[in-house]
């Protein structure tokens, strides 16, 4: 459909305006918001997704892209609740105790909600309590850490034996992710997946979630 094409061009244009005018147009010739959500503004995220991983956009042109997807998120908010459109699944991320670096972390988040999973983001220097507090108590089928350094990567496993201490191991399923981070080091401290880059974390996630 010509219109939900223009929302998702209108992302990778980094327009945020032109995103929320869109975006009420669709809502206005009667569109399903769901229909307005993966055709339109998860589409247009996907590309960018795909066009930044390849390197043919940098981070600047993803954060205009994320946040033209704000804006057409916050004409549909209310219509989705309203629609009582199933989320993909619950999510928390945070990056790892002592680590300030969450730009990626971000963009991960920002994916996975034009994704459609509920996400609840912890910031920046998460305990390890606090992952897995607040993954049972929202009932969260995955907890995503984030790691850029070294010395702080360590602390992931800290939350994977926190949730076998706590019986939650099987339950809440975890991703991790960060440059220094490797598929084998989450092989080797029993983490559920590993994400390389915005895209494969949302793929990943994607099976976690309907385990
Ligand atoms: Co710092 N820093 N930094 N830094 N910093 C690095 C990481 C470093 C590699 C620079 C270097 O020396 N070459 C180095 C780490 C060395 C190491 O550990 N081996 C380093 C250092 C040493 C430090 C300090 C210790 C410096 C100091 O104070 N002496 C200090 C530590 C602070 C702390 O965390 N306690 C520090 C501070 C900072 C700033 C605050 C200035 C700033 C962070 C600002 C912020 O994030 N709000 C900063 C920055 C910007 C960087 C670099 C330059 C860029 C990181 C970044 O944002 N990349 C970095 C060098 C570099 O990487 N080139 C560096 C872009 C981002 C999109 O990529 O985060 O990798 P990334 O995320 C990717 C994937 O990794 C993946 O998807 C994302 C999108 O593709 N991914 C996931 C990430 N998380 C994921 C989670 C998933 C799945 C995928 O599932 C949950």
């Amino acid at each position: 459909m010509e219109l939900l094409n223009q929302i998702a061009t209108s992302l990778q244009e980094g327009d945020d305006a032109r995103a929320a005018e869109l975006t009420r147009q669709a809502v206005a010739e009667k569109i399903p918001a769901r229909q307005i959500l993966d055709q339109g503004l998860v589409a247009g995220m996907n590309v960018v997704g795909r066009l930044f991983r390849d390197h043919e956009i940098f981070l600047p042109d993803v954060l205009l892209a994320a946040r033209a997807m704000y804006a057409g998120l916050d004409v549909l908010k209310p219509l989705l609740v309203s629609e009582n459109v199933p989320t993909a699944g619950k999510i928390v991320i945070g990056t790892i105790q002592g680590d300030l670096h969450d730009i990626g972390k971000n963009l991960v988040g920002i994916m996975l909600r034009g994704a459609g999973f509920d996400v609840i983001d912890l910031g920046n220097d998460v305990a390890p309590e606090k992952f897995v507090e607040t993954a049972t108590r929202e009932n969260a089928q995955v907890i995503g850490m984030s790691a850029l350094l070294t010395t702080t990567m360590t602390g992931m496993q800290r939350v994977i034996e926190l949730l076998k201490t706590k019986g939650q191991r099987g339950r809440i399923k975890t991703i991790i992710g960060g440059a220094p981070v490797t598929a084998e080091y989450a092989r080797e401290i029993g983490a559920d997946a590993f994400g390389f880059d915005a895209a494969s974390a949302v793929e990943r996630v994607r099976e976690l979630a309907s385990q």
